[in-house]
Protein backbone atom coordinates (compact mmCIF):
# COMPACT_ATOMS: atom_id res chain seq x y z
CA UNK A 1 0.00 0.00 0.00
CA UNK A 2 1.36 3.17 -0.92
CA UNK A 3 1.95 4.79 2.42
CA UNK A 4 3.81 8.29 3.18
CA UNK A 5 7.20 6.91 5.33
CA UNK A 6 9.65 9.23 6.30
CA UNK A 7 12.43 6.59 7.58
CA UNK A 8 13.96 7.75 10.80
CA UNK A 9 18.12 8.05 10.11
CA UNK A 10 20.08 7.21 12.79
CA UNK A 11 22.90 9.14 13.25
CA UNK A 12 22.04 11.88 11.51
CA UNK A 13 24.58 14.50 11.65
CA UNK A 14 23.96 17.89 10.35
CA UNK A 15 26.77 19.04 7.37
CA UNK A 16 28.83 22.09 8.22
CA UNK A 17 28.21 24.61 5.38
CA UNK A 18 30.87 25.63 3.13
CA UNK A 19 31.68 28.79 3.55
CA UNK A 20 34.31 29.74 0.89
CA UNK A 21 33.00 30.78 -2.47
CA UNK A 22 34.44 27.26 -4.08
CA UNK A 23 36.56 24.54 -3.38
CA UNK A 24 35.70 21.15 -2.64
CA UNK A 25 32.38 21.20 -0.10
CA UNK A 26 32.47 19.63 2.54
CA UNK A 27 36.00 18.07 2.29
CA UNK A 28 36.30 16.97 6.02
CA UNK A 29 32.83 16.83 7.07
CA UNK A 30 31.05 13.96 7.59
CA UNK A 31 28.80 12.69 4.55
CA UNK A 32 25.09 13.49 5.04
CA UNK A 33 22.49 10.91 4.89
CA UNK A 34 21.38 8.58 2.32
CA UNK A 35 17.59 10.59 0.91
CA UNK A 36 15.23 7.97 1.60
CA UNK A 37 12.61 6.99 -1.21
CA UNK A 38 9.33 7.66 -0.34
CA UNK A 39 5.92 7.05 -1.66
CA UNK A 40 3.40 9.83 -1.78
CA UNK A 41 -0.67 9.00 -0.36
CA UNK A 42 -2.69 8.47 -3.50
CA UNK A 43 -3.44 11.42 -5.50
CA UNK A 44 -6.90 12.83 -3.84
CA UNK A 45 -9.32 13.26 -7.21
CA UNK A 46 -9.04 16.95 -8.22
CA UNK A 47 -11.47 18.47 -10.22
CA UNK A 48 -8.96 19.41 -12.87
CA UNK A 49 -10.26 19.73 -16.23
CA UNK A 50 -9.24 17.32 -18.79
CA UNK A 51 -8.34 19.52 -21.26
CA UNK A 52 -6.15 22.64 -20.97
CA UNK A 53 -7.72 25.95 -20.46
CA UNK A 54 -7.64 28.29 -22.81
CA UNK A 55 -6.51 31.03 -20.87
CA UNK A 56 -2.72 31.00 -19.62
CA UNK A 57 -1.68 30.71 -15.87
CA UNK A 58 -1.15 33.47 -14.21
CA UNK A 59 1.99 34.90 -13.84
CA UNK A 60 3.96 33.48 -10.36
CA UNK A 61 3.56 36.44 -7.63
CA UNK A 62 6.59 38.17 -7.65
CA UNK A 63 8.97 37.89 -4.71
CA UNK A 64 8.66 39.53 -1.21
CA UNK A 65 10.89 42.42 -1.11
CA UNK A 66 11.52 41.95 2.60
CA UNK A 67 13.53 38.69 2.62
CA UNK A 68 12.31 36.29 5.17
CA UNK A 69 14.20 33.63 7.82
CA UNK A 70 17.35 33.04 6.64
CA UNK A 71 18.25 30.48 4.99
CA UNK A 72 20.18 27.09 5.71
CA UNK A 73 19.19 24.17 3.75
CA UNK A 74 21.19 21.92 6.04
CA UNK A 75 18.61 22.07 8.64
CA UNK A 76 16.72 19.98 6.57
CA UNK A 77 16.62 16.26 5.80
CA UNK A 78 15.84 15.42 2.08
CA UNK A 79 14.05 12.57 0.83
CA UNK A 80 12.72 11.73 -2.96
CA UNK A 81 9.18 11.24 -2.94
CA UNK A 82 8.34 8.58 -6.33
CA UNK A 83 5.86 10.22 -8.78
CA UNK A 84 6.00 7.89 -11.38
CA UNK A 85 7.69 4.93 -12.95
CA UNK A 86 8.96 2.66 -15.98
CA UNK A 87 10.06 5.85 -18.49
CA UNK A 88 13.02 4.63 -20.53
CA UNK A 89 16.39 7.17 -20.09
CA UNK A 90 14.36 9.91 -18.96
CA UNK A 91 16.36 13.06 -20.24
CA UNK A 92 13.94 15.84 -19.41
CA UNK A 93 10.86 17.24 -17.13
CA UNK A 94 9.19 20.40 -17.28
CA UNK A 95 5.39 22.00 -17.56
CA UNK A 96 3.54 23.59 -20.44
CA UNK A 97 2.59 26.51 -18.28
CA UNK A 98 -0.85 26.82 -19.42
CA UNK A 99 -2.58 26.20 -15.85
CA UNK A 100 -3.42 22.13 -17.23
CA UNK A 101 -0.87 20.85 -14.12
CA UNK A 102 0.23 18.16 -16.92
CA UNK A 103 3.95 16.94 -16.41
CA UNK A 104 6.18 16.40 -19.62
CA UNK A 105 8.24 13.60 -19.31
CA UNK A 106 11.42 13.42 -22.39
CA UNK A 107 12.71 10.29 -23.16
CA UNK A 108 16.24 9.99 -25.06
CA UNK A 109 15.18 7.83 -27.72
CA UNK A 110 12.40 10.56 -29.19
CA UNK A 111 9.16 10.46 -27.14
CA UNK A 112 7.46 12.67 -24.51
CA UNK A 113 4.91 11.43 -22.26
CA UNK A 114 2.35 13.79 -20.06
CA UNK A 115 1.99 12.70 -16.56
CA UNK A 116 -1.43 13.55 -14.87
CA UNK A 117 -1.79 13.11 -11.32
CA UNK A 118 0.89 11.19 -10.95
CA UNK A 119 -0.30 8.93 -14.36
CA UNK A 120 1.00 8.50 -17.32
CA UNK A 121 -1.09 9.25 -20.30
CA UNK A 122 -1.20 6.18 -22.52
CA UNK A 123 -0.62 7.69 -25.63
CA UNK A 124 2.86 10.15 -26.29
CA UNK A 125 2.12 13.26 -26.99
CA UNK A 126 5.38 12.96 -29.27
CA UNK A 127 6.85 10.38 -30.73
CA UNK A 128 9.99 11.35 -33.05
CA UNK A 129 12.01 8.00 -32.74
CA UNK A 130 12.53 8.17 -36.20
CA UNK A 131 14.04 11.28 -36.15
CA UNK A 132 16.81 10.76 -33.10
CA UNK A 133 19.52 9.35 -32.85
CA UNK A 134 20.62 8.26 -29.24
CA UNK A 135 23.23 5.40 -29.69
CA UNK A 136 25.82 8.02 -27.68
CA UNK A 137 24.80 8.47 -24.01
CA UNK A 138 24.53 12.26 -24.69
CA UNK A 139 22.58 12.20 -27.86
CA UNK A 140 19.04 11.69 -28.19
CA UNK A 141 15.69 13.77 -27.15
CA UNK A 142 17.48 15.54 -24.73
CA UNK A 143 14.84 18.58 -24.19
CA UNK A 144 11.75 20.27 -24.18
CA UNK A 145 10.54 24.02 -24.18
CA UNK A 146 7.15 25.39 -24.12
CA UNK A 147 6.48 28.78 -25.71
CA UNK A 148 5.51 31.10 -23.01
CA UNK A 149 2.14 31.81 -24.62
CA UNK A 150 1.81 28.19 -25.06
CA UNK A 151 -1.80 28.03 -23.69
CA UNK A 152 -2.79 30.57 -26.78
CA UNK A 153 -0.44 29.53 -29.64
CA UNK A 154 0.51 26.11 -29.41
CA UNK A 155 4.17 26.15 -29.90
CA UNK A 156 6.83 24.00 -28.34
CA UNK A 157 10.30 23.18 -29.16
CA UNK A 158 12.59 20.35 -28.68
CA UNK A 159 16.54 19.96 -29.16
CA UNK A 160 17.49 16.70 -30.23
CA UNK A 161 20.35 14.42 -31.46
CA UNK A 162 19.55 13.65 -35.42
CA UNK A 163 20.23 10.12 -37.16
CA UNK A 164 23.46 11.39 -38.61
CA UNK A 165 24.92 12.91 -34.39
CA UNK A 166 23.96 16.56 -35.37
CA UNK A 167 21.86 18.51 -33.11
CA UNK A 168 18.36 19.93 -34.26
CA UNK A 169 16.48 22.32 -32.44
CA UNK A 170 12.93 22.25 -34.10
CA UNK A 171 9.23 23.66 -33.14
CA UNK A 172 6.40 21.88 -33.07
CA UNK A 173 2.72 22.57 -32.04
CA UNK A 174 0.06 20.64 -30.23
CA UNK A 175 -2.69 18.93 -32.16
CA UNK A 176 -6.68 19.87 -31.90
CA UNK A 177 -6.24 17.30 -29.05
CA UNK A 178 -4.29 18.97 -25.94
CA UNK A 179 -2.66 15.78 -25.02
CA UNK A 180 -1.01 15.05 -28.71
CA UNK A 181 1.42 17.02 -30.79
CA UNK A 182 0.89 17.49 -34.10
CA UNK A 183 3.84 15.33 -35.90
CA UNK A 184 3.06 17.39 -39.15
CA UNK A 185 4.11 20.51 -37.67
CA UNK A 186 7.69 20.41 -37.53
CA UNK A 187 9.91 23.20 -38.36
CA UNK A 188 13.79 23.46 -38.06
CA UNK A 189 15.43 25.91 -36.23
CA UNK A 190 18.77 25.30 -36.03
CA UNK A 191 21.11 22.77 -36.51
CA UNK A 192 24.41 22.27 -35.31
CA UNK A 193 26.83 19.58 -36.94
CA UNK A 194 28.89 17.60 -33.94
CA UNK A 195 31.99 16.89 -34.45
CA UNK A 196 31.74 13.77 -31.49
CA UNK A 197 29.23 11.77 -30.13
CA UNK A 198 28.81 13.54 -26.53
CA UNK A 199 29.03 17.28 -25.17
CA UNK A 200 25.79 18.46 -27.44
CA UNK A 201 24.12 20.18 -24.32
CA UNK A 202 20.71 19.97 -25.29
CA UNK A 203 18.53 22.03 -22.52
CA UNK A 204 16.24 24.71 -24.34
CA UNK A 205 14.45 27.06 -22.09
CA UNK A 206 12.58 30.18 -22.51
CA UNK A 207 14.10 33.18 -20.43
CA UNK A 208 12.10 35.92 -18.64
CA UNK A 209 12.77 38.09 -21.50
CA UNK A 210 10.70 35.68 -23.90
CA UNK A 211 13.58 34.82 -25.81
CA UNK A 212 14.66 30.86 -26.27
CA UNK A 213 17.56 30.15 -24.39
CA UNK A 214 19.86 26.85 -26.04
CA UNK A 215 22.55 25.23 -24.43
CA UNK A 216 25.58 23.77 -26.62
CA UNK A 217 28.77 21.66 -25.76
CA UNK A 218 32.24 22.12 -26.88
CA UNK A 219 31.47 19.20 -29.57
CA UNK A 220 33.01 16.83 -28.04
CA UNK A 221 36.21 14.44 -27.66
CA UNK A 222 37.88 15.79 -24.71
CA UNK A 223 40.07 19.03 -24.19
CA UNK A 224 37.90 20.46 -26.50
CA UNK A 225 40.54 19.88 -29.88
CA UNK A 226 38.61 22.77 -31.60
CA UNK A 227 38.89 25.31 -28.52
CA UNK A 228 35.11 26.19 -29.21
CA UNK A 229 34.23 27.42 -25.93
CA UNK A 230 36.61 30.69 -26.36
CA UNK A 231 36.03 31.07 -30.31
CA UNK A 232 33.18 33.48 -31.17
CA UNK A 233 32.51 31.82 -34.71
CA UNK A 234 31.11 28.38 -33.62
CA UNK A 235 27.92 28.02 -32.27
CA UNK A 236 29.50 25.08 -29.70
CA UNK A 237 30.48 25.60 -26.42
CA UNK A 238 27.71 28.59 -25.88
CA UNK A 239 24.64 29.49 -24.58
CA UNK A 240 22.20 30.91 -27.42
CA UNK A 241 19.50 33.41 -27.28
CA UNK A 242 17.09 33.36 -30.10
CA UNK A 243 13.88 35.46 -30.95
CA UNK A 244 11.43 32.98 -31.57
CA UNK A 245 8.16 35.32 -32.44
CA UNK A 246 10.44 37.06 -35.29
CA UNK A 247 12.24 36.29 -38.10
CA UNK A 248 12.78 33.04 -40.25
CA UNK A 249 13.37 30.86 -39.01
CA UNK A 250 13.90 33.31 -36.16
CA UNK A 251 15.26 36.37 -35.07
CA UNK A 252 18.87 37.84 -33.71
CA UNK A 253 17.35 39.86 -30.30
CA UNK A 254 18.98 43.34 -30.66
CA UNK A 255 20.80 43.46 -27.65
CA UNK A 256 22.99 40.16 -28.18
CA UNK A 257 26.34 41.14 -27.21
CA UNK A 258 28.34 39.98 -30.39
CA UNK A 259 25.92 41.16 -33.18
CA UNK A 260 28.01 43.77 -33.91
CA UNK A 261 31.38 42.27 -33.27
CA UNK A 262 33.14 40.51 -36.71
CA UNK A 263 33.33 37.00 -37.42
CA UNK A 264 31.29 35.99 -34.14
CA UNK A 265 28.22 34.67 -34.58
CA UNK A 266 24.99 37.01 -32.89
CA UNK A 267 23.04 34.01 -31.33
CA UNK A 268 25.93 33.75 -28.77
CA UNK A 269 24.62 34.67 -25.12
CA UNK A 270 27.51 33.58 -22.96
CA UNK A 271 30.65 31.21 -24.01
CA UNK A 272 33.04 29.76 -22.33
CA UNK A 273 31.57 26.53 -21.79
CA UNK A 274 31.99 23.01 -21.90
CA UNK A 275 28.67 20.95 -21.67
CA UNK A 276 25.57 23.13 -20.05
CA UNK A 277 23.70 19.98 -19.58
CA UNK A 278 21.64 22.01 -17.85
CA UNK A 279 21.03 25.32 -16.91
CA UNK A 280 18.44 27.29 -14.95
CA UNK A 281 16.43 30.84 -14.33
CA UNK A 282 15.75 31.78 -11.60
CA UNK A 283 13.62 35.25 -12.31
CA UNK A 284 12.58 36.01 -8.77
CA UNK A 285 16.18 36.68 -8.20
CA UNK A 286 16.90 37.81 -11.51
CA UNK A 287 19.78 35.01 -11.95
CA UNK A 288 20.74 32.39 -14.32
CA UNK A 289 22.61 29.29 -13.11
CA UNK A 290 25.07 26.72 -15.31
CA UNK A 291 26.16 23.99 -14.16
CA UNK A 292 28.97 22.87 -16.69
CA UNK A 293 30.54 19.29 -16.83
CA UNK A 294 33.96 18.79 -16.17
CA UNK A 295 36.45 17.48 -17.70
CA UNK A 296 38.83 15.32 -15.54
CA UNK A 297 38.99 16.93 -12.04
CA UNK A 298 36.52 19.59 -11.70
CA UNK A 299 32.36 20.25 -11.86
CA UNK A 300 31.17 23.79 -11.47
CA UNK A 301 27.95 25.76 -11.12
CA UNK A 302 27.99 29.41 -12.05
CA UNK A 303 25.69 31.92 -11.30
CA UNK A 304 25.16 35.24 -13.17
CA UNK A 305 22.27 38.36 -13.41
CA UNK A 306 20.40 37.05 -16.15
CA UNK A 307 20.71 40.63 -18.01
CA UNK A 308 24.71 40.07 -17.97
CA UNK A 309 25.59 39.37 -21.38
CA UNK A 310 28.32 38.06 -23.15
CA UNK A 311 29.81 36.47 -20.33
CA UNK A 312 32.75 34.36 -20.49
CA UNK A 313 32.50 31.25 -18.37
CA UNK A 314 36.39 30.12 -18.82
CA UNK A 315 36.63 26.69 -20.85
CA UNK A 316 39.11 25.56 -22.17
CA UNK A 317 41.34 27.86 -20.09
CA UNK A 318 40.06 27.07 -16.98
CA UNK A 319 38.25 23.64 -15.85
CA UNK A 320 36.22 24.85 -12.82
CA UNK A 321 38.50 27.50 -10.55
CA UNK A 322 41.64 26.12 -11.98
CA UNK A 323 43.60 26.46 -15.18
CA UNK A 324 43.30 24.03 -17.88
CA UNK A 325 45.01 24.67 -20.72
CA UNK A 326 47.35 26.80 -20.71
CA UNK A 327 48.56 25.93 -17.08
CA UNK A 328 49.32 29.19 -16.35
CA UNK A 329 46.08 30.51 -17.92
CA UNK A 330 44.80 34.47 -16.91
CA UNK A 331 41.95 34.52 -15.35
CA UNK A 332 41.25 38.38 -15.60
CA UNK A 333 37.44 38.71 -17.40
CA UNK A 334 36.54 35.39 -16.92
CA UNK A 335 33.10 34.23 -14.91
CA UNK A 336 34.58 32.42 -11.96
CA UNK A 337 32.37 29.55 -10.48
CA UNK A 338 29.68 29.95 -7.54
CA UNK A 339 30.64 26.28 -6.67
CA UNK A 340 33.02 23.43 -7.61
CA UNK A 341 33.52 19.85 -6.33
CA UNK A 342 35.96 17.22 -7.16
CA UNK A 343 36.39 14.30 -8.61
CA UNK A 344 36.00 12.55 -5.89
CA UNK A 345 33.62 9.43 -4.93
CA UNK A 346 33.55 10.59 -1.53
CA UNK A 347 32.12 14.00 -1.60
CA UNK A 348 32.38 14.87 -5.35
CA UNK A 349 31.18 13.09 -8.07
CA UNK A 350 32.27 12.81 -12.15
CA UNK A 351 29.38 14.82 -13.91
CA UNK A 352 26.95 17.45 -12.86
CA UNK A 353 23.54 17.36 -13.57
CA UNK A 354 22.52 21.18 -13.01
CA UNK A 355 19.23 21.64 -10.61
CA UNK A 356 16.69 24.19 -9.89
CA UNK A 357 15.71 26.85 -7.87
CA UNK A 358 13.10 26.26 -5.52
CA UNK A 359 10.31 28.27 -5.92
CA UNK A 360 7.56 25.96 -4.39
CA UNK A 361 4.77 26.34 -1.68
CA UNK A 362 5.57 23.27 0.36
CA UNK A 363 8.87 24.23 2.02
CA UNK A 364 9.03 27.61 2.19
CA UNK A 365 12.15 27.18 4.46
CA UNK A 366 14.00 26.65 0.76
CA UNK A 367 12.98 29.77 -0.96
CA UNK A 368 15.52 30.79 -3.26
CA UNK A 369 18.00 27.39 -2.68
CA UNK A 370 19.77 25.58 -6.16
CA UNK A 371 19.58 21.97 -5.87
CA UNK A 372 21.93 20.26 -8.09
CA UNK A 373 23.56 16.54 -8.10
CA UNK A 374 25.98 14.58 -9.30
CA UNK A 375 25.27 11.66 -11.61
CA UNK A 376 27.37 9.68 -10.75
CA UNK A 377 27.39 9.34 -7.10
CA UNK A 378 24.35 10.50 -6.43
CA UNK A 379 25.51 13.49 -4.02
CA UNK A 380 22.99 16.61 -3.96
CA UNK A 381 24.35 19.94 -2.97
CA UNK A 382 22.38 22.88 -2.32
CA UNK A 383 23.29 26.65 -3.55
CA UNK A 384 22.14 29.99 -1.96
CA UNK A 385 23.34 33.38 -1.61
CA UNK A 386 23.95 33.91 2.11
CA UNK A 387 24.70 38.10 2.89
CA UNK A 388 25.45 38.39 -0.71
CA UNK A 389 28.08 35.62 -1.13
CA UNK A 390 27.46 31.94 -2.58
CA UNK A 391 27.71 29.23 -0.21
CA UNK A 392 27.09 25.70 -0.81
CA UNK A 393 26.53 22.14 1.23
CA UNK A 394 26.20 18.67 0.14
CA UNK A 395 22.90 18.06 1.60
CA UNK A 396 21.75 13.97 0.93
CA UNK A 397 23.45 11.02 -0.97
CA UNK A 398 20.95 9.98 -3.44
CA UNK A 399 20.23 6.45 -4.45
CA UNK A 400 19.77 7.42 -8.11
CA UNK A 401 21.45 8.75 -10.96
CA UNK A 402 19.98 11.81 -11.64
CA UNK A 403 19.55 12.96 -15.51
CA UNK A 404 18.06 15.86 -14.89
CA UNK A 405 15.45 18.14 -12.73
CA UNK A 406 12.69 19.88 -13.79
CA UNK A 407 9.89 22.10 -12.19
CA UNK A 408 5.99 21.48 -11.79
CA UNK A 409 3.80 24.75 -12.28
CA UNK A 410 3.54 24.97 -8.57
CA UNK A 411 7.36 25.48 -8.37
CA UNK A 412 8.28 22.03 -6.84
CA UNK A 413 11.25 20.21 -7.99
CA UNK A 414 11.32 17.04 -9.68
CA UNK A 415 14.13 15.03 -10.48
CA UNK A 416 14.63 11.49 -13.13
CA UNK A 417 16.18 8.76 -12.63
CA UNK A 418 18.29 6.87 -15.38
CA UNK A 419 16.39 4.36 -14.39
CA UNK A 420 13.07 5.13 -15.10
CA UNK A 421 11.83 7.18 -11.94
CA UNK A 422 10.32 10.55 -11.62
CA UNK A 423 10.73 11.83 -8.13
CA UNK A 424 9.90 15.32 -6.09
CA UNK A 425 12.45 16.53 -3.51
CA UNK A 426 10.83 16.41 -0.06
CA UNK A 427 12.28 18.05 2.63
CA UNK A 428 11.56 17.93 6.65
CA UNK A 429 12.83 20.86 9.19
CA UNK A 430 15.50 18.96 11.53
CA UNK A 431 14.82 20.00 14.91
CA UNK A 432 15.99 23.36 16.20
CA1 LIG B 1 33.91 27.51 -16.28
Amino acid sequence: MPRWIWIVLIGLVSLAACTSATGNPAAQAPLPPTAPVITPEPPTPTTRPTTAPATPAPSPSPAPTTPAAVVDPTRLTYALERIADGFNRPTHLTHAGDGSGRLFVVEQAGRVWILRDGQRLAEPFLDIRALVGSRGNEQGLLSIAFHPQFAANGRFFVNYTDTGGDTVVAEYRVSADPNRADPASARVLLQIAQPAANHNGGLLLFGPDGYLYIGTGDGGSAGDPLDAGQRLDTLLGKLLRIDVDNGQPYAIPPDNPFINRAGALPEIWAYGLRNPWRFAFDPAAGMLFIADVGQNAWEEVNVAPVDAAGLNYGWRLMEGDQCYRPTNCDPSGLVLPAAVYGHDNATGGCSVTGGEVYRGMRQPALAGVYFYADFCTGNLWALWENAGAWQHALVARLTIQTTSFGVDEEGEIYLLDRAGGVYRLASQKLPD
